[in-house]
């Protein structure tokens, strides 16, 4: 359980090491607000990981070859084992995994916004890989240096899995576009829809980013959201184009001036829309995860009276 105080006590301790970029950890003093932040955020990271399961799963039972389908399998296993680091690190925090499990299926705790699209095609597998697992190594690899002990640790090895999962994914996508018009025609079609969204997986622009300052400040993050899609974009074009691939931007072009690609802005009413419960597959997404914790009961109850057990002397 993590120790919190009264602001004036012992904040600066806590200012000094933010200020050395040293780690918090568990059993450091730490502002309520810090410690609520990190909650919020780590919980958010985990249930993503968790939900995420979800899009790609939907096709382990119609993998095209036995390669595939082996490939999938251990790329979903690895989001379930994110998912549980992610759980212990907000553990050290002072909650419990299966209050942050709760207040997922209330809906009170968000996961992110792209894991509410549908899988259409298995193309979408090889877009997930290249796209969304690309855009979460740009939000992650900096995470390894956050501020925080347990969560900046936990993310060495997340990102070390994810930056495989973005090769198979990119792999899958490769392969395809070498093969029939129609394959080639799927990955087009399935970039088109997973462009937009892999870009709202930074959050919103920092102007309205209610949180950014504050846990820059802390060191909870090291890179703005507008900071990090520039970072994406600028490393996804030249992999589209080695892919063939278009992606869907009209105003995307290089910026000699500033070294960077410009390109245009997401639909923002749609990510609000989207955060709120309203994506194309909030409620299934949701209700499967309610299914599963509630199927998953006996399994817990067996495991604590198995625990119990053991504990007597
Ligand atoms: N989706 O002030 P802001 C993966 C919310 S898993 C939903 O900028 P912050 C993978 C935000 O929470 C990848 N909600 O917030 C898994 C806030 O609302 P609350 C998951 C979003 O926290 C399986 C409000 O909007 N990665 O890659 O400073 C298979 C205002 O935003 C989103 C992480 O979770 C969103 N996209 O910055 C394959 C990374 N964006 O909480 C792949 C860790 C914003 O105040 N998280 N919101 O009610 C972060 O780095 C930061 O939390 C964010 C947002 C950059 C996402």
């Amino acid at each position: 359980m993590t120790a919190t105080y009264e602001p004036d006590e012992t904040q600066a301790a806590f200012d000094r090491i933010i200020e050395r970029h040293d780690r918090i950890e568990p059993r450091d003093a730490m502002p309520e607000k810090y410690r609520a932040t990190l909650v919020r955020q780590i919980a958010q990271h985990a249930h993503s990981e968790i939900i995420g399961m979800q899009p790609e799963g939907n096709w382990l039972t119609r993998a095209p070859s036995l390669r595939r389908k082996a490939i999938l399998l251990a790329k979903v296993q690895d989001e379930a084992g994110h998912g549980l680091y992610l759980y212990s690190a907000a553990e050290t925090l002072g909650v419990s995994r299966q209050e942050l499990t709760e207040k997922l299926i209330a809906g009170t705790q968000k996961y992110s916004s792209i894991f509410n699209y549908p899988t259409l095609s298995y193309a979408d597998v090889g877009t997930i890989g290249w796209l969304v697992d690309g855009a979460a190594i740009c939000n992650q690899v900096p995470l390894c240096r956050t501020s925080y002990g347990p969560y900046g640790r936990s993310m060495i090895r997340i990102c070390k899995e994810e930056s495989f999962h973005q090769r198979q994914g990119y792999e899958l996508l490769a392969t395809m576009m070498r093969g029939t018009p129609a394959q080639q025609e799927m990955v087009q079609e399935s970039v088109d829809r997973f462009w937009w969204p892999a870009l709202m997986m930074f959050g919103p622009p920092d102007a309205d980013s209610p949180n950014t300052e504050q846990s820059m400040a802390w060191g909870i993050k090291r890179d703005t959201n507008d900071e990090l899609r520039q970072k994406f974009v600028d490393m996804s074009v030249p992999q589209a184009e080695r892919l063939g691939v278009t992606l869907p931007d009209p105003d995307l072009r290089w910026n000699a001036e500033r070294g960077h690609h410009d390109f245009g802005q997401p639909d923002w009413d749609e990510f609000m829309a989207v955060v709120k419960g309203g994506g194309p597959c909030s409620a299934q997404r949701i209700a499967h995860r309610r299914k599963a914790h509630e199927d998953g009961a006996w399994v817990r109850e067996a495991a604590s009276a198995y625990a119990a057990k053991e504990r007597q002397p």
